[in-house]
C-alpha cells in the first residue's frame, strides 16, 4: 500500500504553486551545460509559443502540438526532446495540469529563478489530440541565417512591435548554441544561466567579427568565446531596432518589465481563456 509520504505528494487541482515549485527543483544540475536547465525550458515555451500566426489564429502555445510528430521533429525544435523529457515527471505528479499551461509555466518559472523579473502567467491552454494532426507548418519560428526584415514579418505575424521584437531577444543573455542541434557553438554573454540585459551591452560593446570555420556563418567577440547569430546582429544593423537595443542596454529595468510583458504575451497567444 501507498505509505503516508505518497499519499502527501498527492496534490491538489489547481495547485500551481507546488507545481512552480516542482520545476524551480529541476533547474539545476551537474549534467546539462553552465548547471541549469533553465535557458532550455524558456527556448521550450518559446518554440511552442512563437509558431503563431495572428491572420489565421493557427500555431501558438495552446494545444502543445510540439508533443507530436511532426512539429516535434522540427529542424528548430532540436534538443527541446531533452526539455519535454525533464518535465514529464511532474505531469505524472500533477496529471491535471495541461501539457500546454506546464510547459508555458516552466518558461516563466525559469526566468524568475534565473534573476529575472516576474512573468505574469494563467492557466487555461487545452492540450490538442493528435487527431487531426493539429501542427502548424514547418518554418514559422525565426531563422538564425537571415536579417532584420525576416525577423520583423515573424514577429509582426504573431502580432508583436518592433519593441517586442527587441524585448524578446534579450533572452539569449541565457543559454548557449549546441553545434550538434544547429551547428551553432558558444553562449551569447559570460552569463549564461542569469537573466540580465547583458545580451543587448555585448551587442554593443563588444567587436563582433565573422568566426572563420566551417559551420554556419555566426560572429564571435576577441576571445572567441562569445558568440551572436546573424539575426542578433541584425538588431544592431537595422537603426530603429538598434535604438531600443541602447535603451535596453542603458537601463535593465526597463528591459525586464518590457520583457516580462513580452514573454507574458508570447506564451497567452491564441490561448482561449474562459473570463
Ligand atoms: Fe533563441 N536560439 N532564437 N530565442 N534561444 C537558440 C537558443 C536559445 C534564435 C535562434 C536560436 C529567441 C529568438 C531567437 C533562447 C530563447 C529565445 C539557438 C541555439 C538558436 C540557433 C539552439 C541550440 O543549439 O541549442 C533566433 C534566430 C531567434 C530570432 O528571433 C527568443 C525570442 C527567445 C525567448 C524569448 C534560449 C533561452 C536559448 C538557449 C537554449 C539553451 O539550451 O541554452
Amino acid at each position: 500500500a501507498a505509505g503516508p509520504a505518497l499519499m502527501e505528494s498527492k496534490s491538489k487541482e489547481g495547485d500551481y504553486k507546488s507545481v512552480r515549485a516542482a520545476i524551480a527543483s529541476k533547474l539545476e544540475t551537474d549534467d546539462y551545460d553552465d548547471g541549469s536547465y533553465g535557458p532550455l525550458l524558456v527556448r521550450l515555451a518559446w518554440h511552442l509559443s512563437g509558431t503563431y500566426d495572428k491572420e489565421s489564429k493557427t500555431g501558438g502555445s495552446n494545444g502543445a502540438t510540439m508533443r507530436f510528430d511532426p512539429e516535434s521533429g522540427h529542424t528548430a525544435n532540436r534538443g527541446l526532446g531533452v526539455a519535454r523529457n525533464l518535465l514529464e515527471p511532474i505531469k505524472m505528479q500533477y496529471p491535471w495540469i495541461t501539457y500546454a499551461d506546464l510547459y508555458t509555466l516552466a518558461g516563466a518559472v525559469a526566468i524568475e529563478e534565473m534573476g529575472g523579473p516576474k512573468i505574469p502567467w494563467r492557466p487555461g491552454r487545452e492540450d490538442k489530440l493528435n487527431e487531426p494532426n493539429p501542427c502548424a507548418e514547418d518554418g514559422r519560428l525565426p531563422d538564425a541565417s537571415q536579417g532584420a526584415e525576416h525577423l520583423r514579418n515573424v514577429f509582426y505575424r504573431m502580432g508583436f512591435d518592433d519593441r517586442g521584437l527587441v524585448a524578446l531577444s534579450g533572452a539569449h543573455a541565457l543559454g548557449r548554441c549546441h553545434m550538434e542541434r544547429l551547428g551553432y557553438v558558444n553562449p551569447w554573454t559570460p552569463a549564461p544561466t542569469q537573466m540580465s540585459n547583458m545580451y543587448f551591452t555585448e551587442l554593443l560593446d563588444t567587436k563582433w567579427t565573422q568566426k572563420k570555420w566551417w559551420g554556419p556563418k555566426q560572429f564571435e567577440d576577441p576571445s572567441k568565446e562569445l558568440m551572436m547569430l546573424p539575426t542578433d546582429l541584425a538588431l544592431v544593423q537595422d537603426k530603429k531596432l538598434k535604438q531600443i537595443v541602447v535603451e535596453y542596454a542603458k537601463d535593465q529595468d526597463k528591459f525586464f518589465s518590457d520583457f516580462a510583458e513580452a514573454f507574458s504575451k508570447l506564451l497567452e497567444l491564441g490561448v482561449p481563456f474562459k473570463e
